[in-house]
């Protein structure tokens, strides 16, 4: 039963301005569709999430989620991504930023181009009408997006900026053309970047990715390679650790030198790339990556049968995938090509083999190989019986103390770990052997020793190589942005004037789709006919299309003025908002395309465009959304609908048990999701602002001080959650307010207490982060104004926050046993003790053994048992 008087403030029609009052409350039962429907409609009107403009005097916060790319209806995927960076779009708003949290679509790619053949459709309608659809759900999730600055980077007035920056780039000599082995998708008939090699293959489609010899467009990103890593350091602490680790193995710095070796009835030296050039004595034989130029020229001198031994080799090494190349355990395979090298410290004969297991594209593409000291090496000496010498001993350390590798044995005998014998190569510390002048030198010194002796003799140098390859952009297929180059009658490639840009993709109607390895835009004669902008002569333009990852590694800056068409960005709103103050996405993209947008802003900023170098100041990875613990695919059968799920429960039903379900970072099973465990909450959260009878302007300081006391735990703590995205934390304070509030209203100075009135509207006020609709309908209900969502929280009053008592609970095994009330300074031993005389513990425990106790006083004492 409701109080009597408890309808005083709900009567009051309440309304913001003009034509944007929300309806009178909908009920006291708790219907989250109306009310869902009455504040969306509320908020459409009255526009309080958009940005506020120059002269806004508050700080700003630039909030963003990876924007998505528009497959149809949204997912479960979607659902937690986007209600991360919601919640913290709005917990900003509470503490009083300007907030931009805009929304965009990622709307060129392959997908819209496969639908468009599956079902002879036209990629751009099928693009438009997914947008509509997403869009539609978004706004029925409750989301707080400014939708004043929404884009499409398949809109002309978007990608115009794509071709602009690519101009830059190839200005600044960073876009240029080149023939090489790249990664060809089969199925896709288009390029890939390395990137988009997953394990071998096709990142989109799964299929095995072969090698093909093509010309492409490339953006120089190995020039930013040093920059790229060292910046990373900037980055710790604020963005996940692994996303760090990630980066820094993509891009693979390893420094060591490149040496000469001279080849025997060949002119000109050849170098290899080397990070352990202190091994070069033990050098036994020489491998060139079979696919390199160097081999074919090679194998071109020796016998026939040699020559048809590489080529069948050859061939099998194509079908191979780089992988699979570099995996250790795979039976080592190679041609031996009759050749020989010297070693220039030495003058050594050394015979040079191709073997899969060296790639043509890192370093120099050949080793020099030395099988005790490297484990590839070794494997393949031992498969071909060629010498294995050992040149650093690893059982003495570098200090010269003996380091005791068999415990029974005082010292161990260098042949009990000869790697001939062990097959293990010996890849640690050591001192040199059986090198001349270096033996007795630690590895470090022998290395450096080395160098120099190499580049006294004008035979090596030291070097840094780079595992990072300049970024392939260019793709044979439709529907993207065209590159703005045009190719001449006589041979050259010249940029489309500034001018003439946009260049817009020309209807789909008519032209062929179906991938066939060249871009469909060749096709369409009258779109690839032009002039040379120099002569006037006739010429082409270029037919292909941008990796839709240049879109995506700029896209947070158009934002800041998404229609502007004389500009891709204003370097001064950039000043005012970038870089984005919390960037939310999925872990998938820990590496191309946050490493994309962190190479653009490093241009742009070496333009003169941006101040920052880094373009996302935290990074935030929500974990997946799976089901009985696989991962939910249509194929499998086991989809969640976001759809269904919000025409179930409600959108704030969804968002607090997404919310509630696990940390941020962690994946979410959905069996574990209760959107019925929530929908019982919220209706508990409304009840309780229906029942205060207290008004508005009641003294809080009148009411009950327990109750008061929860209520602001809640106010100190909840920044400090949100902050370190404790999401989950939060909703669990949440419904320990409203239970405490619950039982004042019930049993303790009943609804009238001013505490009550002060801890609904807390509630309302923190509720607004997660299930903004309940929340909007609490405060109103609590007779405030609308709108919750920019209303400023409340600050703790310090002395409500000295708790005498407090709960401790007891842990057997990972169960709570029981809990102990006791005081909050309680020392660690006292509250164990107290565990330990626990009867309810000592009752459970039985006659176990406590093998571990862990104390965090005052909150937990937790023992494990035999
Ligand atoms: C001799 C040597 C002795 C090496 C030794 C290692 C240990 P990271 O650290 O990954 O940069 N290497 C060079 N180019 C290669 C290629 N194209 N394909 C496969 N392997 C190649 O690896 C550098 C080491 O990998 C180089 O140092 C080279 O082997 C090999 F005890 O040179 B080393």
């Amino acid at each position: 039963m409701r109080p009597c008087g408890a309808h005083r403030f709900h009567l009051v029609r309440l309304s913001v301005t003009e034509n944007t009052s929300p309806e009178a409350v909908v009920d006291t039962a708790f219907d989250p569709h109306a009310i869902q429907q009455k504040w969306q409609a509320a908020w459409a009107e009255a526009d309080p999430f958009r940005a506020g403009g120059d002269d806004d005097p508050r700080p700003r916060k630039y909030i963003l989620a990876m924007f998505p790319y528009p497959s149809g209806d949204l997912h479960m995927g979607h659902a937690e991504n986007y209600l991360y960076s919601d919640i913290v779009a709005r917990f900003w708003r509470h503490r009083g930023h300007n907030v931009l949290n805009p929304i965009g679509w990622d709307s060129f790619g392959l997908p819209a181009e496969n639908a468009a053949i599956l079902r002879g459709a036209d990629p751009k309608v099928w693009t438009y009408d997914n947008i509509a659809q997403q869009k539609a759900a978004f706004q029925a999730y409750g989301v707080s997006f400014d939708w004043s600055r929404e884009l499409h980077t398949s809109d002309p007035e978007y990608y115009h900026w794509n071709q602009w920056l690519f101009q830059k780039l190839h200005e600044r000599g960073l876009a240029y053309r080149k023939e090489s082995a790249v990664n060809w998708c089969p199925v896709d008939q288009t390029v890939l970047a390395n990137e988009q090699v997953v394990d071998g293959h096709c990142e989109r489609c799964g299929a095995a990715v072969v090698k093909k010899k093509l010309t492409q467009w490339y953006f120089k990103i190995t020039d930013y390679a040093d920059r790229l890593l060292d910046d990373l350091n900037q980055l710790e602490g604020s963005w996940p650790s692994k996303v760090l680790q990630m980066q820094r193995n993509w891009i693979g710095r390893s420094t060591g030198a490149d040496i000469d070796f001279v080849i025997e009835g060949r002119e000109e030296k050849i170098s290899v790339f080397s990070t352990r050039p202190d091994t070069l004595h033990g050098a036994t034989f020489m491998v060139v990556a079979p696919d390199s130029d160097l081999a074919a020229e090679l194998a071109a001198g020796a016998s026939n049968e040699v020559r048809m031994r590489f080529q069948a080799y050859l061939e099998e090494v194509g079908r191979t995938s780089e992988i699979d190349r570099q995996s250790t355990d795979r039976p080592k395979t190679g041609v031996f090509l009759e050749r020989y090298a010297v070693n220039p410290v030495n003058g050594e004969r050394l015979p040079i083999w191709a073997a899969d297991y060296v790639l043509a594209d890192y370093g120099h593409g050949a080793v020099m190989a030395v099988p005790a000291h490297d484990q590839r090496d070794l494997d393949f000496a031992r498969a071909f019986d060629l010498p294995v010498r050992v040149v650093v001993d690893t059982t003495a350390s570098a200090t010269g103390v003996i380091r005791v590798i068999d415990p029974d044995a005082e010292i161990v005998e260098l042949d009990s770990i000869d790697p001939a014998k062990t097959g293990v190569a010996l890849t640690g510390e050591g001192r040199l052997i059986n090198s001349g002048k270096l033996d007795g030198l630690s590895k470090r010194n022998a290395i450096a020793r080395v160098i120099a002796q190499l580049e006294d003799a004008g035979t090596g140098r030291a070097t840094t190589t780079f595992r990072l390859r300049d970024w392939l952009i260019s793709r044979q297929r439709f529907w993207g942005t065209p590159i703005p180059m045009i190719h001449t009658d006589d041979g050259r490639i010249v940029p489309v004037p500034e001018d003439q840009l946009p260049v817009t993709l020309p209807s789909a109607e008519g032209l062929d789709l179906k991938p066939k390895g060249t871009s469909p835009l060749g096709a369409a004669t009258e779109w690839v006919t032009t002039v040379d902008p120099e002569t006037g002569e006739p010429a082409r333009r270029d037919p292909d299309t941008m990796d839709t990852f240049v879109d995506s590694s700029w896209y947070f800056l158009r934002f800041l003025n998404p229609n502007s068409d004389v500009e891709a960005f204003s370097p001064e709103q950039a000043r005012r908002w970038a870089p984005v103050d919390s960037y939310v996405g999925g872990v998938e993209h820990a590496i191309l395309h946050l490493l994309y947008a962190r190479f653009i802003t490093k241009v742009l900023y070496d333009m003169g465009l941006v101040e920052f170098t880094e373009p996302f100041s935290r990074l935030i990875n929500q974990g997946m959304v799976i089901l009985d613990g696989a991962k939910m695919s249509k194929s499998k059968g086991n989809l969640v609908l976001f759809n269904e799920e919000l025409q179930a429960e409600g959108a704030d039903a969804l968002r607090v048990g997404l919310a509630f379900a696990g940390p941020v970072e962690d994946d979410k099973d959905w069996k574990d999701v209760s959107t019925t465990g929530a929908h019982k909450f919220l209706a508990r959260a409304l009840r309780i602002a229906h029942d205060v009878t207290s008004a508005p302007d009641v003294v809080w300081a009148d009411g009950d001080t327990a109750l008061r006391r929860v209520t602001h735990k809640l106010w100190a703590d909840a920044p400090g959650l949100v902050e370190q995205t404790k999401f989950n934390v939060v909703v669990a304070r949440l419904m320990e307010l409203v239970n405490a509030t619950r039982k004042t209203i019930d049993s303790g100075a009943g609804a009238a207490d001013p505490a009550v009135r002060e801890a609904a509207e807390a509630v309302a006020l923190v509720l607004d982060l997660i299930a903004p609709h309940t929340a909007e309908e609490m405060w109103q209900v609590l007779g405030r104004e609308p709108f919750v969502g920019l209303e400023q929280w409340r600050t703790a009053d310090p002395s409500l926050l000295v708790e005498d008592d407090v709960t401790a609970v007891v842990q057997i095994d990972g169960k709570v046993r029981s809990s102990l009330s006791v005081s909050a300074k309680i020392s660690p031993e006292e509250l164990e003790a107290l565990a330990r005389a626990d009867e309810k513990v000592q009752r459970s425990l039985g006659d176990r053994e406590i093998v571990r106790v862990i104390v965090r006083a005052p909150k937990i004492v937790s023992f494990a048992t035999k």
